[in-house]
């Protein structure tokens, strides 16, 4: 029997049936088996931080109130919320650094595999970097320019300035001035946190959480940024592109080779290699009709945003890829790959290939990746993935015949771009009540949580209220398999926002990129509030996260909070064992940075949340406008569960 309660995502629900059938444990089944979770874990209370431990505080007062060194629910709230961020921010950040090295040897010809994609926009960031342009090779700007943004990490002061906060308007930096929000260095401020939580260090929690802040932003307007525009330097900056989305990619007659994690040096080169000749010729002595490559999570997203590779699925989908019993190789580098994969690969014919030399999974093949030898392993990989299309078991093969066209590909230029090199008719069309304004909608997918439904939900209801989307990560593969991501999706948006949609061209939901170009979300909002002459917090915008559960969503959302957008999440934080973090972080905190965060487990009242918020903004920015009404909850329809299209 299908248990529709687990997904409202048909391949999906599809390969869970053949999960029970063939008898295999996935993450819903394990899911269960920790219930109940532990209580103490849910409102973060307890602390094994030091030996004395690991203590934990009674939450209805009548155990003990602190741990064994006197740490009070306060602080060990605040200190576990601090590492949750300082890892989130290590992630993004060291994906960053390893872009600025990969760059500066491509400049320095050190990478011969690799070569600049878009030395146009070299020259864009040396001009906004202040570095001298007339005459200097694009080379010598080039090297100029990696090696700056890879000393934004190891910098030790905010003088200097990490080199894209000048993207956020004055009155925001201002405030992060006055705050001492501003980050020294990428790398200080995470070290400095596990500094902080480290036993009798910081141990009052504003002083923790401020910290987490500044660290944070660390994450959003240097590490991630840092990423994302070598990402697109080296490879290409994205534009709008059509591909197919959902299990249905793989293909029944070819070797299929999923690349899945968040890095792109290894999946630009598998693409390549899968289209070389003697790959090919080998693919058809085996058989197969051609190497399908796809993509999984943040990885597919890069190769979609840049090439339109089709994608597998988000975050929850992954081990349904291999259940498919189609998958020849299933490739992964670093972040939100499940340990999982490597026994589930083995009840198929499945390789699982580990390639980076921080993410060893044990019992998997291991085949690292390095600039100088990046074209030797992606073919081998390759070829590994061919040769193991003969040991596939066909009567193990069962691929949901799901797949949904998309367009992937709006990095901020796009969008401007679209809107014919200014942000003048999106500024009209939010003050003439045209749309309302716009929401990012963002994170994981999480078991907790009935698969893609706090997403689809959450994003279906902001359209319909005139609300433009910009969507990054997994919310964006759960919109692309809804068909949200087509222009004809504007058919369900309000009419205001159908009508921008069609004079545009453009979808109601905008594909921004994978978690890392939250970056791109930050430089949109930046220039709009610089174009309006206002701070970040006076727009109408608002962030959301349904189904998160990464410590990288928990970086990305305290950097949206930091940046002044109040964001509503779906899934409530650790934090709730002591009543002063969660009053700081729900309340107190607009005070000083000018947004909060919501927690909201139902969809449609988050959407709520966040239109009331947008509609506020909208009405102290702007004078004379035309309110709109809310269309939310009393609008509720009946099929809000069903999937918008027909899967095609
Ligand atoms: Ni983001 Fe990408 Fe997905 Fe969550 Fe993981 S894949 S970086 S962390 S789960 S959105």
């Amino acid at each position: 029997m299908r248990d529709e309660k687990v997904s409202v995502c048909d391949a999906t629900l599809q390969m869970v049936e053949k999960s029970h059938e063939e008898g295999i444990e996935t993450v819903w089944d394990r899911y269960q088996k920790q219930l109940p979770q532990c209580n103490y874990g849910m409102l973060g209370i307890c602390c094994r931080n030091c030996t004395m431990g690991p203590c934990r505080i009674d939450p209805f007062g009548n155990g003990p109130q602190t741990g064994v060194c006197g740490a009070t629910a306060d602080v060990i709230v605040a200190r576990n919320l601090l590492t949750q961020i300082a890892t989130g921010t290590a992630a993004h950040s060291d994906h960053g650094r390893a872009l600025a090295i990969l760059f500066l040897n491509i400049v320095n010809k050190k990478a011969p595999s690799f070569y600049m994609s878009d030395s146009k926009k070299v020259l864009y960031l040396a001009i906004e970097m202040g570095i001298p342009v007339e005459n200097r090779s694009i080379e010598k700007i080039a090297v100029t320019v990696g090696t700056k943004l890879l000393e934004d990490f190891g910098r030790q002061n905010a003088h200097g300035g990490l080199h894209f906060f000048n993207r956020a308007p004055e009155k925001r930096v201002e405030i992060w001035k006055r705050l001492n929000l501003l980050p020294r260095g990428i790398d200080r401020e995470v070290v400095e946190s596990m500094h902080r939580t480290h036993i009798g260090v910081d141990n009052d929690a504003a002083s923790l959480l401020f910290q987490g802040i500044r660290t944070a932003l660390a994450d959003g307007w240097a590490g991630s940024m840092i990423a994302t525009e070598l990402s697109d330097v080296i490879y290409g900056t994205p534009t709008p592109v059509k591909t197919r989305v959902n299990l249905g990619v793989l293909k029944e007659d070819m070797v299929n080779i999923i690349v899945h994690g968040h890095e792109l040096m290894i999946s630009e080169m598998i693409v390549q290699a899968a289209n070389d000749r003697r790959l090919l010729g080998r693919a058809e002595g085996v058989g197969a009709k051609g190497i399908n490559v796809c993509g999984m999570c943040c990885s597919g997203i890069e190769i979609l945003s840049r090439h339109g590779v089709p994608l597998v699925g988000n975050f929850l989908q992954q081990e349904f890829a291999i259940i498919t019993g189609a998958v020849e190789a299933m490739v992964v580098d670093v972040q939100c790959i499940l340990p999982s994969l490597v026994p589930l690969s083995k009840c198929y014919h499945t390789q699982f290939i580990t390639t980076s030399s921080i993410a060893h999974f044990t019992g998997a093949m291991h085949l690292e990746f390095k600039e100088s030898n990046a074209w030797e392993t992606a073919s081998k990989i390759v070829e590994i993935a061919v040769d193991n299309f003969k040991r596939r078991k066909r009567e193990q093969v069962c691929i949901p015949q799901h797949s949904m066209e998309t367009i992937g590909g709006f990095s901020t230029e796009s969008i401007i771009g679209a809107f014919g090199g200014t942000l003048t008719p999106l500024v009209n069309a939010i003050e003439c009540g045209q749309i309302r304004g716009i929401a990012g909608v963002v994170g994981c997918n999480n078991p907790k949580i009935r698969h893609d439904h706090g997403h689809l939900t959450l994003v279906r209801e902001l359209i319909r209220n005139n609300i433009l989307v910009v969507s990054t990560g997994c919310n964006a593969i759960a919109c692309a398999k809804d068909g949200l991501l087509k222009t004809d999706a504007a058919e369900i948006a309000g009419d205001g926002l159908k009508s921008l949609c069609r004079e545009i061209g453009i979808p109601p939901v905008l594909h921004m990129g994978s978690c890392v170009d939250n970056s791109r979300i930050l430089t949109f909002i930046g220039a709009l509030a610089k174009k309006l002459n206002c701070d970040i917090s006076d727009l109408p915008v608002a962030g959301g996260a349904p189904e998160w559960m990464s410590q990288k969503a928990v970086s990305i959302a305290t950097y949206l909070v930091g940046s002044g957008v109040s964001t509503v999440l779906g899934v409530v934080p650790p934090v709730l064992g002591s009543a002063n973090v969660a009053e700081l972080l729900l309340n107190k905190i607009e005070g000083f940075v000018g947004a909060k965060f919501s927690v909201e487990p139902d969809p449609l009242k988050a959407a709520c949340l966040m239109i009331e918020h947008i509609e506020k903004k909208r009405s102290a920015l702007f004078s004379d406008l035309k309110i709109l009404e809310m269309e939310t909850i009393t609008s509720r329809r009946q099929d809000e569960d069903e999937l918008l299209f027909t899967n095609d």
